[in-house]
């Protein structure tokens, strides 16, 4: 089985850990390559960056199809493309944010998203009302970290850790849910300190994936997720 990790933003060292993550949760005789659009933003933590991030993805995705992947992963917590990215896939796609709010709801009575910049607070709370895990999930805490400074920040552990112990007690909330994909690495040591369930998206998104794939289980073609019809392109 091969399963595609697509990080739809363009920092290739935080890819590469996504790929190790991703690597390190699944069964034998899965095969997980994480690979990044060849242009887009470095990171995405505003609306236009998720927009902008959308057509390398859905790249991705078509060049995953012509080599023949049985899956794939959106490792972006605004979950970019995603429902572009089903129509396109012939297997599942899955999105780290999805996953992870259906995960953690799985462990626990209510979950904190603790996430990057404050500017993400309302896509993610959208994320959650879109899912239906709105009831479930009881507050989105920023940390005030950048995406990319998550990789170079040496208090950047220290500050999710305390976030996140804050967002606990605050929202009386049961279970962690990282909110970047650029905190996939800080998870098992966080768990270990917090002493409750933390659920890091591309660990979640993968492992669903990989059993999706193996129930022989993907995107209903039916209606709103059959092919959609080719056409024209005005270039300007
Ligand atoms: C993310 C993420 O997972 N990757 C990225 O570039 N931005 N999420 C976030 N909340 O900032």
């Amino acid at each position: 089985m091969e399963i595609r990790v697509i990080n739809p933003n363009t920092t290739l060292s935080m890819t590469a850990t996504i790929g190790e993550c991703a690597r390190a949760v699944v069964g034998p005789g899965v095969t997980v390559e994480a690979v990044s659009p060849e242009t887009g933003p470095v990171s995405i933590e505003s609306h236009v960056d998720d927009a902008m991030a959308v057509p390398g993805v859905l790249a991705e995705v078509a060049r995953g199809e012509s080599e023949g992947v049985d899956g794939y992963v959106l490792a972006c917590f605004g979950d970019p493309g995603l429902l572009a990215a089903r129509e396109l896939a012939s297997g599942p796609v899955v999105g780290i944010a999805e996953a992870a709010m259906r995960t953690a709801a799985y462990l626990g009575r209510g979950f904190s998203v603790v996430t990057t910049l404050a500017r993400t607070i309302g896509h993610t709370e959208d994320l959650a009302l879109e899912y239906g895990l709105e009831r479930h999930c009881r507050g989105v805490h920023a940390t005030g970290i950048p995406v990319v400074e998550l990789e170079t920040d040496p208090q950047a552990y220290a500050t999710v850790l305390e976030a996140s112990r804050q967002a606990l007690d605050d929202d009386g909330s049961d279970v962690v849910v990282l909110g970047c994909a650029g905190m996939a690495d800080l998870c098992a040591r966080l768990q270990s300190d917090l002493g409750v369930p933390v659920v890091d998206g591309v660990a979640a998104a993968v492992t669903q994936v990989e059993a999706l794939v193996r129930l022989g289980l993907s995107t209903s073609q039916r209606l709103e997720f059959a092919a959609p019809p080719a056409k024209g392109l005005v270039v300007g």
